[in-house]
């Protein structure tokens, strides 16, 4: 049976078909999550990555996961919270909606993502949790298994209460 699942812990250590990384548009890596998935997927990550052309906010782009656990990576590119001409929500939906969306297309069945844009791009955690959950109920027939990965317990008991 299908489910969506909350855990707390480090994304770049999970055994998923995809994990999701919160990019920036140059897709050439950066600090935060971003950064912790290009150092533990090694630098031909970045080599791939140079040849997708960057990535519009919203929009999403596969690439193999290296010495990553998981086979894959989709990287998307979340809204700078303030920065947006008031688009942040429908920018933060895209993401979920793309990520998901190249996820089926490529058949894969379990995916992992943190919370996109809540960390360097600041988004409120609440309302980014809501987003993340609603767009995720949309999807979880056609995937097996969609697992929200919070890096801080303060992200992990926003999303406890959404379920709750
Ligand atoms: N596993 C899971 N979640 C993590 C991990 C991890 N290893 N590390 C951090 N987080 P952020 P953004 C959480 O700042 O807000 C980068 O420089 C973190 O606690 O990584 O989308 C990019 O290159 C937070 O909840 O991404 C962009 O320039 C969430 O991941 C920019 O930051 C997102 O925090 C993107 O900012």
């Amino acid at each position: 049976m299908s489910e969506i699942k909350f855990i707390r812990g480090d994304i770049t250590k999970i055994e998923v078909d995809v994990i999701v990384n919160p990019a920036n548009t140059t897709l050439l890596g950066g600090g935060g999550c971003d950064g912790m998935i290009h150092y533990a997927a090694g630098p031909e990550l970045k080599d791939e990555c140079r040849g997708l052309n960057g990535c519009c906010k919203g929009e999403a782009k596969i690439t193999k996961g290296y010495n990553l656990p998981a086979e894959y990576i989709i990287h998307t590119v979340g809204p700078f919270y303030g920065h947006e001409d008031g688009k942040e929500k429908e920018i933060l939906t895209n993401c979920y909606i793309n990520s998901f969306e190249l996820a089926k297309k490529h058949k894969l069945k379990s995916i992992a993502l943190p919370c996109i844009s809540t960390g360097c791009y600041r988004f409120p955690k609440d309302q980014a949790a809501e987003i993340a959950i609603s767009v995720a109920n949309k999807y979880i027939n056609d995937l097996e298994n969609i697992t929200f990965v919070c890096f801080l317990k303060l992200d992990f008991n926003i999303y406890k209460k959404f379920v709750e």
